[in-house]
């Protein structure tokens, strides 16, 4: 077992003791979490190609999400957004299997996907969109080969399986073409394994070996809940018992989510079927901006997983192979100042949308339901009018 893996300080939340879903144990690993490489005979060839270019385009992403995320947080608290999920602590996991992507995969995130979304060419700012209520995504989920965030907890497990489904009988799998074999992404929380959906999208998945990764961020809470509420054994050993190979990796490592991610995606990709991957990390931050961990978590907590920041990492291995120069790391600086300053202009510049137009683009052809609630609060609405000019009997 790599040190890093070794238990060091039990703390709730990170009991490596146990043998339940907070395990450290079966990580796959390949930058131990003092950034040191670990060697690792099944999964090193998949990282071989990745020159000291690639490793700092993968840190440039980190830190830039890391900025979109406290730039959002502080909108937030500025009435600029209604809400805001950070994505703080699982970069690593984010761009690292974001960057194990091509270019026709398509991805299904839930919605602290952030670092997910940047690899896969959305603007950040178009992210706050939704955030800020202005419209229901902000990007063209075809163009990008990125789904809108879909905050109906595990939901799009089935919408992704269905889509790899739809690849599989376009025949877009297996024909050894690499620019057209396709793979789909699911990702989702610790949390969402429990909801029934999730299971069901397992099933379907696994019988028709669907092209499909189902990305677990097990970032060890649901809100409140503890990932020790949603299982008794680690979540990847569920998999299995549906049929799809699965592979735990230390999600806070961004060359061994890669690695993972590469591996299954080249096995969907070649009609291998789905793989369950579970990227252990932790959630850094709260839970959204409505959210006060404090109520729920300890510090010491908190404190023993920064201590394990996955940015962190990537730097001191990249500092230890000298390769991450000064006028790099300036540049990079300079590259987030500019972000945050377009994110801030852009998202005050956004307006404020008529409470009407959330009834545009709910589907793509009209929708009997949606004319009805459409109908319905127009009348509301109306009725307020009234009141004021004293017809109506609204208060
Ligand atoms: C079907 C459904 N049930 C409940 C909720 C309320 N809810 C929002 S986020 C969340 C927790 C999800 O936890 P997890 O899957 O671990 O994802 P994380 O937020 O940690 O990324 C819940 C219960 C919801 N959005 N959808
Ligand atoms: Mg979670």
């Amino acid at each position: 077992m790599p040190e890093s893996q070794t238990p060091t300080t039990p703390t709730p939340g990170s009991d490596a003791s146990t043998a339940g879903p907070l395990t450290t144990d079966g990580l796959v690993q390949l930058l131990d979490h003092e950034g040191r490489r670990v060697a690792n005979p099944t999964y090193d060839a998949l990282v071989a190609h990745l020159d000291a270019d690639a490793l700092r385009a993968m840190y440039r992403d980190m830190v830039l999400v890391r900025r979109f995320d406290t730039e959002a947080t502080a909108l937030q608290r500025q009435g600029e957004l209604a809400l805001f999920a950070q994505a703080l602590g699982q970069e690593a996991a984010q761009i690292g299997s974001g960057h194990a992507l091509a270019p026709q995969d398509h991805v299904f995130p839930s919605y602290r996907e952030h670092g997910v979304a940047h690899t896969r060419g959305v603007d950040l700012t178009d992210v706050l969109r939704l955030f800020r209520g202005v419209d229901h995504g902000g990007w063209d989920p075809v163009a990008h080969g990125f789904h809108l965030y879909t905050l109906v907890i595990g939901s799009h497990t089935l919408h992704a399986t269905g889509y790899a489904m739809g690849v599989q009988r376009d025949g877009d799998v297996g024909t050894g073409d690499p620019a057209r074999d396709t793979a789909v992404v699911a990702y989702f929380g610790d949390g969402a394994t429990s909801q029934g959906d999730v299971s069901e999208a397992l099933v379907f998945a696994a019988v028709n070996e669907a092209p499909v990764v189902f990305f677990c961020q097990n970032n060890q809470w649901a809100i409140s809940e503890p990932t020790t509420n949603q299982s008794k054994v680690p979540l990847a050993d569920r998999a299995p018992g549906f049929g799809i190979p699965a592979v735990r990796v230390d999600g806070n490592d961004v060359l061994a989510s890669y690695a993972v991610t590469q591996e299954a995606l080249q096995r969907a990709r070649s009609g291998g079927g789905p793989t369950f991957i579970e990227a252990f990390t932790y959630r850094m931050g709260a839970h959204t901006t409505s959210d006060d961990p404090s109520r729920y978590r300890s510090s010491e907590e908190e404190e023993h997983w920064r201590r394990r920041d996955p940015i962190d990492r990537l730097r001191t291995y990249l500092e230890g192979l000298g390769q991450l120069p000064t006028s790099f790391l300036d540049q990079l600086d300079a590259e987030a100042d500019a972000l945050g300053e377009r994110i801030r202009t852009t998202v005050r510049a956004m307006g404020r949308p008529s409470a009407a137009s959330m009834f545009e683009h709910v589907y793509a052809t009209p929708h009997s339901v949606v004319e009805a609630e459409r109908t319905w609060f127009e009348g509301y609405e109306a009725s307020f009018l009234d009141a004021q000019h004293g017809e109506g009997s609204h208060r």
